[in-house]
C-alpha cells in the first residue's frame, strides 16, 4: 500500500495516551508544533513528485517510559528532569503518523505483548509467527524488554529494530564476542545489530542513523519583529537544574558576564531559590516549553556551563536568534573520563557543551571559548553584544528536513535482505590525488555499479546510499574515517565499507602489501606502512567508521552530502 501524509493529528493524539506527565508534554509539543508539521509536509510531498512511498506496518515502543524499566523520567518532567528524550520521543512519533504510516504505539510490557501476540508472562513461548511489524522503533530498554518476551524469536527478526540511542553505540561496543574479548565493556551493548539500527540525536558517529528531532521554525515576518526586539544586554542559562549551577568556577564567569548583562535562568525550584542561584540571575523557575521560547526570543546570549550535554535547548535558543557560548573541553570528554559517559558504548571524544553547535553551526551563532580564561571570557561577551545574527536552523532540524531523512531511511535502509558476495572488478586509479600512496588524502573515484560487477548469480538489491555517492580515501595514522573524511569535506559512510574491502581497493591505491589478512578487527580494512601489511575485514559488523590505530592508514569508504542534511547523500532521495 502507498503511505499517505497525514496533517491532521487528532489519531496520533490519542494514541500517545494520559495519565503521565511524559505524556502530557509529548502531546502539548505535538499541538504546539502541529501547524509546522502539516506546512512541512505538503512541502516534502510536493518535493517528492509522486515518488512510489510503502506504507509500513510499525510499532514504537518506549522502553525508558515503561513502568517495568523504572520509568525515572516521568516523575522529573515538572522538576527539572530530561526532556530531550521526550522532545525526541514526540517528534519521531509524529514525523512517523505524518509520513502516513500504520503506527501502533506501546508504552507498558502489557502492550508490548499484544501488539506482537506473544503470551504474557516472563520466560513465556517466543513469537512463532511471522512479525506483525515491518519496523520497531524501541530504545535499549525496549530492547532489553523484547529479548525477555520474545526469547530466540528475537534474532530471527532484529533486522526489523531501530534503537533509539541519544548518544551512539560504535560497532566495537555493539559486537558482543568482540566486545567482551577486547574490553568494550559496557552497560548497553552487545546486541549484534548493524550500527546503522542505532539511531541518535545528533549526528555523532556516521556508524549510527541520524534521527534527530525538530525545533521551532520562524517566517520571515517573526524573524524580524526578533531581530527588532532584541534586549543586547540580556542572557539566559542553560541549565534548568540546580545542580547543573554547582559546577566549579561558575561563580567568577557569571560575575563576569553579569558586569555586562542582565542574567536570566529557567531553574526548577520548589518553594525556595536554588542557593546555587546567585542572587544577581533572574530566575524564572522551570518554563513550559512555548514560554521558554518567548524568553529566547527576547535574549541575545544562551550561555552553557558544560552540562547537559548535547541537548536540545541550544538548537532552540541560536532558531530565536540566540548567540550559544559554550565551554571547550580540554581534555575532551568521554566515557574514558567522565562520570556522565561512563559505561555508553562509544568512545568518542567531546570537545565541548554541544559538538553539533560547534562544528555544524559555529560562528557567529555559537561561540567555543576556554571558561578558564577569564580574558577571553570577557572578550567573547563583549563581541556577542555587538554581533548581530539572524534566527538560524539548519535544515535537518526543521520538520521538513525530519521528515525527509525519516522517508528515506524508511523507505531504502533495508537490513534483512541478505547481502550479496561481491566480485569487485578492476578499480580505476584515474584521478587519484598526487599519484603517490604516501600522500593523503587520496581518492579513488570508483565506477557505478554495473561496472563493478556482481556475481553473476545474484541479484544486486540497490545499494543505498547509491554507490554514485563514494569517494574512496586513506586515513593518515591514527586516523579514523570519521576525521578523514570530514577533513576532505566529505561524510564517513558505513554502508559502503562492503565496496572497498578487498585486493581490488588497495591495488587501486597502489598500497604495497607484503601479505594481505583477513582479519576481525574494527579498525580494518587498514594497512602498515612501515611493515608493508594489509588488512582487510572479516566480519562486517565491525566495520567502524570510529575506528583509529596509531600504526594503521585506513581505507575510508567517504560520501557526499546535501547541505543541511548530512544523512542523505546527493542521490539519496
Ligand atoms: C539533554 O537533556 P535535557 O532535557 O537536559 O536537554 P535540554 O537541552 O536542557 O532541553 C530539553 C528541552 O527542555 C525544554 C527545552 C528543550 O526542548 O525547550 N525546556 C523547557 O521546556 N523549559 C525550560 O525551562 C528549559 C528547557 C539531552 F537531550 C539528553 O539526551 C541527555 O540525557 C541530557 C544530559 O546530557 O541532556
Amino acid at each position: 500500500r502507498q503511505a499517505a501524509f497525514r496533517t491532521d493529528l487528532s489519531v496520533l493524539l490519542d494514541q500517545v495516551g494520559t495519565g503521565k506527565e511524559s505524556l502530557s508534554f509529548m502531546k502539548r509539543r505535538i499541538r504546539r508544533l502541529a501547524q509546522q508539521w502539516a506546512t512541512a509536509a505538503n512541502r516534502l510531498d510536493a518535493k517528492l513528485e509522486q515518488q512510489w512511498r510503502d506504507q509500513k506496518k510499525v510499532l514504537v515502543h518506549v522502553g525508558f517510559l515503561t513502568e517495568e524499566s523504572g520509568d525515572v523520567f516521568s516523575p522529573k518532567v515538572l522538576k527539572g528532569g530530561p526532556l530531550g528524550e521526550m522532545v525526541q520521543w514526540a517528534d519521531i512519533l509524529t514525523a512517523l503518523h505524518v509520513l502516513g504510516h500504520n503506527l501502533k504505539i506501546s508504552m507498558s510490557v502489557k502492550e508490548l505483548q499484544g501488539f506482537l501476540g506473544v503470551p504474557p508472562g516472563r520466560g513465556s513461548c517466543p513469537l512463532t509467527g511471522p512479525l506483525p511489524f515491518d519496523l520497531i522503533y524501541t530504545d535499549y530498554h525496549g530492547l532489553q524488554q523484547m529479548k525477555q518476551h520474545m526469547g530466540l524469536s528475537l534474532k530471527k527478526h532484529k533486522c526489523h529494530i531501530r534503537v533509539i540511542d541519544t548518544f551512539g553505540t560504535e560497532p566495537a561496543y555493539n559486537h558482543e564476542e568482540y566486545a567482551t574479548l577486547h574490553g568494550y565493556r559496557t552497560n548497553w551493548g552487545y546486541w549484534n545489530l548493524n550500527a546503522r539500527q542505532y539511531m541518535t540525536m545528533f549526528p555523532h558517529t556516521p556508524d549510527n542513523s541520524f534521527m534527530g528531532f525538530v525545533s521551532e521554525e520562524l517566517n520571515e515576518t517573526e524573524k524580524r519583529s526578533i531581530q527588532q526586539n532584541k534586549v543586547n544586554n540580556m542572557a539566559v542559562v542553560y541549565g534548568k537544574e540546580a545542580s547543573m549551577w554547582k559546577l566549579q568556577g561558575k561563580e567568577s564567569f557569571l560575575q563576569i558576564l553579569h558586569r555586562y548583562m542582565e542574567v536570566h535562568g529557567t531553574v526548577y525550584y520548589e518553594t525556595q531559590r536554588p542557593p546555587e542561584v546567585p542572587a544577581f540571575v533572574k530566575n524564572h523557575g522551570l518554563l513550559p516549553q512555548h514560554e521558554l521560547q518567548q524568553l529566547l526570543r527576547k535574549a541575545k546570549l544562551f550561555i552553557g556551563f558544560g552540562f547537559p550535554y548535547e541537548g536540545p535547548a541550544p538548537l532552540e535558543a541560536i532558531a530565536n536568534g540566540c548567540i550559544f557560548l559554550q565551554p571547550k573541553f580540554n581534555p575532551p570528554h568521554s566515557s574514558l573520563n567522565h562520570e556522565f559517559f561512563r559505561g555508553k558504548p562509544t568512545s568518542r571524544e567531546v570537545f565541548s557543551q554541544h559538538p553539533y553547535a560547534e562544528q555544524y553551526i559555529g560562528r557567529p551563532h555559537v561561540m567555543t571559548v576556554d571558561y578558564n580564561n577569564s580574558v577571553e571570557f570577557d572578550s567573547a561577551i563583549k563581541e556577542i553584544m555587538r554581533t548581530k545574527v539572524e534566527p538560524y536552523l539548519p535544515y535537518e532540524y526543521t520538520c521538513e528536513g525530519m521528515l525527509e531523512r525519516v522517508h528515506a531511511y524508511i523507505q531504502h535502509q533495508d537490513f534483512c535482505a541478505p547481502e550479496p558476495p561481491f566480485i569487485p572488478a578492476n578499480l580505476s586509479r584515474k584521478g587519484s590525488a598526487g599519484g603517490s600512496r604516501m600522500m593523503g588524502p587520496l581518492f579513488v573515484p570508483l565506477p557505478n555499479t554495473t561496472a563493478l560487477g556482481w556475481a553473476s548469480n545474484v541479484t544486486a538489491p540497490p545499494a543505498w546510499p547509491p554507490l554514485s555517492s563514494l569517494r574512496l580515501l586513506v586515513s593518515q595514522e591514527g586516523q579514523s574515517c570519521v576525521e578523514a573524511c570530514q577533513s576532505a569535506g566529505f561524510i564517513c559512510e558505513p554502508a559502503h565499507f562492503r565496496f572497498i574491502n578487498n585486493k581490488e581497493a588497495l591495488r587501486g591505491l597502489d598500497v604495497q602489501c607484503e601479505v594481505v589478512d583477513s582479519e576481525i578487527n574494527h579498525i580494518l580494512p587498514a594497512f602498515s606502512v612501515v611493515r608493508q601489511e594489509c588488512g582487510l575485514q572479516r566480519e562486517p559488523l565491525l566495520f567502524s567508521c570510529a575506528g583509529h590505530s596509531p600504526k594503521y592508514r585506513r581505507l575510508c569508504p567517504c560520501r557526499d552530502f546535501r547541505h543541511g542534511q548530512v544523512a542523505l547523500c546527493r542521490d539519496c532521495l
